[in-house]
């Protein structure tokens, strides 16, 4: 079994853009910035027959490539503990429409639901037992947060495996946008 996610990565000059972001929290894990990633649908554990069929459905999709670019940030979590902070990305409906095509595809294909709202977003820190006045200055430092526009030229399937201090993702499969 491999514990699968699809998404879209984030090119050299913008991780180091965003690695930035990075310091001012205590206990935050900062992600790794070869790490940082726009995630289109997790998956989670699959065996190896239904990840030839995830495989051979994303391969069938016809998309076009666009520009996206990363804006403003954010915190996933509950009101009293934050468990996450992200950069946002941009309005783009080109980008919601890959995210429908790739959800329906790997569902079609027998995937484990996902059933997430899609918030499009790159996670920058993960945290525990963190109130949120503990982040409140961070948010407020980096709200004008605002990348260059980069295109998006393919997705990927990765594999996460889970270490005891930060996941390792590793590319399994490549599919290529198209031209419009
Ligand atoms: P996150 O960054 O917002 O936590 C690999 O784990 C990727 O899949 C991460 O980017 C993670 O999003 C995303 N993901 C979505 N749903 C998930 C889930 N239920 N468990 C773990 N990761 C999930």
């Amino acid at each position: 079994m491999r514990r699968l996610f699809v998404a879209v990565t984030v090119p050299e000059t913008v991780r180091r853009h965003l690695s930035l972001l990075a310091g001012g929290i205590p206990g935050a894990r900062w992600v790794a910035a070869e790490n940082l990633h726009v995630t289109l649908r997790f998956i989670g554990e699959v065996d190896g027959a239904l990840e030839q069929d995830i495989v051979d459905a994303l391969a069938g999709l016809h998309q076009p490539g666009f520009e996206i670019r990363l804006e403003g940030v954010g915190q996933f979590g509950s009101a009293a503990s934050v468990r996450s902070l992200w950069a946002g990305v941009a309005r783009c409906p080109e980008l919601l429409q890959l995210h429908r095509a790739v959800h329906r595809a790997v569902s079609l294909a027998g995937a484990p639901a996902d059933r997430r709202k899609f918030v499009p977003h790159v996670t920058l820190a993960r945290l525990k037992r963190t109130g949120p006045q503990t982040v409140a200055g961070w948010l407020g430092a980096q709200a004008r947060f605002r990348s260059t526009a980069f295109p998006v030229t393919e997705f990927v399937l990765f594999e996460s495996r889970l270490g005891r201090e930060a996941a390792h993702y590793t590319p399994l499969a490549e599919f290529p946008l198209h031209e419009r």
